[in-house]
């Protein structure tokens, strides 16, 4: 069984979170969704990480605001893709946790995507762009999804555009 798991350092972080989770339903693609902290709860991070690899997971998707070293942490425990998903809060709104997911050192990558919303669904793109290097179905159900995507630009337009 091939699934991505979703990891958030809090409860607080779950609104944000639920656009990954969606995403990734709304393409029948299997997750896991724990809530574990780098700092709170470390052995958990450790211990669900190796577990879930065991399991199958292929994609490992990790939210945190703040110091936000959740992602680190779990590039630490695996090989697999990390994507860090930086949460807004704190004195600087995200921007902490947007530098801090996104400065991991030489030979420890992290893909950090932004912050927000768009951040929490394109985590879910990214990991199923990953599943679907070897998933032709998903594959063909990504390409389809930007076909939508390009005719919805043309139709908002028709509904506002003034061209002379
Ligand atoms: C981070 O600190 C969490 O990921 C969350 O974004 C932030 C605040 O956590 P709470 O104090 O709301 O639990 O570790």
């Amino acid at each position: 069984m091939k699934f991505v798991s979703i990891i958030m350092g809090s409860k607080s972080d779950y609104e944000i979170m639920q656009n990954c989770s969606e995403t990734l339903d709304k393409f029948n693609v299997k997750y896991e969704m724990i809530i574990s902290s780098a700092h709170r709860s470390p052995q958990r991070t450790k211990d669900y990480v190796k577990e879930a690899e065991a399991k199958g997971s292929v994609a490992f998707i990790a939210a945190a605001g703040m110091a936000a070293h959740l992602a680190g942490a779990i590039a630490a425990a695996t090989t697999k893709p990390v994507i860090g998903v930086p949460m807004k809060g704190g004195a600087m709104d995200g921007m902490d946790a947007m530098l801090s997911t996104v400065q991991m050192p030489s030979g420890m990558p992290v893909a950090t995507v932004a912050l927000g919303k768009a951040g929490a669904v394109n985590a879910a793109y990214l990991a199923m762009q990953i599943l679907a290097i070897f998933d032709k179905e998903l594959a063909a159900k990504l390409t389809e999804d930007r076909i939508v995507k390009e005719k919805a630009v043309a139709l908002d337009s028709k509904e506002i555009e003034v061209i002379l």
